[in-house]
């Protein structure tokens, strides 16, 4: 079996080859694919070099910030066209701890989707400022009540998918990024008749580098599970016309 984790980056040289080096240690069917988006801290140099050493690492560099939803598709595109089982998201930043990797291999034998969750065993977020668990705990009670969407952390991005669920999806319908692309594609996967579930993990808050994180990115959330909930709802009408 191969598996592949997907690590978006922009401006993350300070935690990358640090993190791969243990991603790689974590589980010996593990590679890593970094989408980096021509980070001017030169990011993709440095995985670059490590590259040339280890055929378990690879690199996709965009002209670009294109965002994070896109390097997502990119990386799982690449994942469907060489054959990987499992296809993972993560973190840069060392939020995402790889020891939790062999957790979610195991999780897979059951679910289609992984989801490693900060909120399935009570609360486990350390070194947030209590504003922002605050606004992502009820981001994720926001899109449970409205989408009906069978999980307690809507909106991680520590996560693993079976591949038939990214060969089921149109990928290219999925145009959120950040915290909705997320919602998004756990709501078309559950839609489709995927399997959700989730491991309990501890969520860290970035150790190096900037957060790319802003208010748009939580107004595009709140927005695009209304547009998914029409979508759907349309699409059901139409079908029993
Ligand atoms: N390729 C690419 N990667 C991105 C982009 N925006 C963010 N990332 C990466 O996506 C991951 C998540 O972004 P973060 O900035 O950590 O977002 P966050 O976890 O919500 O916020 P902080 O941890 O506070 O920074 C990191 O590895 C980033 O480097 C982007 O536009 N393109
Ligand atoms: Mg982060």
């Amino acid at each position: 079996m191969r598996a592949l984790v997907v690590i978006p980056t922009y401006n993350e040289r300070d935690n990358i080859e640090r993190l791969l080096r243990v991603v790689l240690l974590a589980d010996p069917v593990l590679e890593a694919l970094v989408v980096d988006d021509n980070s001017p801290d030169g990011t993709a140099a440095a995985v670059r070099e490590m590259a040339k050493a280890d055929p378990r690492i690879h690199l996709i560099v965009r002209a670009a910030k294109l965002g994070l939803g896109s390097a997502y598709v990119a990386g799982f595109r690449y994942a469907l066209e060489n054959n990987y089982a499992l296809v993972f998201e993560m973190d840069a930043d060392f939020s995402h701890d790889p020891a939790v990797l062999p957790d979610l291999i195991a999780g897979a034998k059951k679910y289609d989707i992984v989801i490693g969750s900060r909120y399935k065993n009570g609360i486990s977020v350390v070194n947030w400022p209590l504003r922002r668990l605050i606004l992502s705990l009820m981001a994720s009670l926001y899109v449970r009540i409205i989408l009906g969407l069978p999980v307690n952390d809507c909106t991680s991005g520590f996560k693993c998918f079976n591949r038939r669920v990214l060969e089921g999806l149109d990928l290219g319908k999925v145009k959120s990024d950040g915290y909705s692309f997320q919602i998004e594609m756990n709501y078309r996967a559950h839609m489709a008749g995927f399997r959700l579930g989730e491991v309990p993990i501890i969520f860290n808050d970035r150790r190096a580098g900037h957060s790319k994180m802003n208010s748009k990115i939580v107004y595009e959330a709140l927005l695009v599970v209304w547009k998914l909930l029409f979508e759907f709802l349309f699409k059901r009408k139409k079908e029993l016309l």
